[in-house]
């Protein structure tokens, strides 16, 4: 029997990327509005890793079900208290990214272009009710922040985050691209390699 596993997210951007990067695990994910839950959970940590591990717990203990949460955001050096965990509320959860974008632009246009650096990070936490036990798995890409953003690909903040290795956007690349390089591929494999463990659902 196929066993049935919780993404904990509502960001559809990131179910859209997790199919993909999860395709070949035998488990059936399936999205919180596909099972009727719809529920806010708040994310008071510091760290992506704790911030995933609540949501995911939550949404377990809702759904009875075994659930995995993504927390991820993107770290500007230059830009030490802000963004990072905080990324999806940066300027308000609602503004559009364009205007985060010249936010972004005017505090770094000081800086030399050497030292915007950045890196999208990502943490995948899953629960599982019946063992009680939570794995982590994290992964990260590094690059460079741009003062106008490029590209139409992907979501969120990746017009502005640039990849040196392939010389253009995250945005500008294509979605292949972008999954086989980012930091929630790198996280979601290594959260692959732990459900291949037998008997890990409980
Ligand atoms: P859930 O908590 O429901 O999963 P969320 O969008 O609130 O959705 P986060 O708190 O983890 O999720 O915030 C992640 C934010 O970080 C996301 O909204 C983007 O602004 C940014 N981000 C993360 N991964 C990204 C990526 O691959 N490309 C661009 N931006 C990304």
């Amino acid at each position: 029997m196929t066993q049935t596993l919780l993404f904990a997210t509502s960001n559809a951007d990131k179910i859209k990327e997790m199919r993909g990067l999860l395709s070949e695990i035998p488990y059936l994910i399936v999205t919180p509005a596909e099972i009727g839950l719809d529920i806010e959970v708040e994310e008071p940590f510091t760290t992506f890793a704790e911030n995933a591990a609540h949501k995911a717990s939550v949404y377990a203990a809702a759904a009875h079900m075994p659930a995995f949460a993504d927390d991820s955001g993107l770290i500007i050096d230059a830009m030490p208290d802000e963004l990072g965990v905080y990324s999806a509320r940066y300027c308000g959860y609602t503004t559009p990214y364009n205007v985060r974008f010249q936010k972004i632009a005017e505090k770094l246009a000081a800086i030399p272009a050497e030292k915007r650096t950045a890196r999208y990070w990502c943490a995948l936490a899953m629960h599982v009710p019946q063992t009680g036990k939570v794995y982590i798995t994290e992964g990260s890409i590094e690059g460079k922040i741009l003062l106008e953003p490029r590209g139409n690909n992907g979501f969120g903040y990746d017009p502005i985050f640039y990849t040196p290795e392939y010389h253009a956007t995250m945005a500008e690349l294509a979605p292949e691209i972008k999954a086989q390089i980012s930091h929630r591929r790198i996280a979601a494999y290594k959260l692959a390699e732990i459900l291949q463990e037998p008997g890990i659902l409980g």
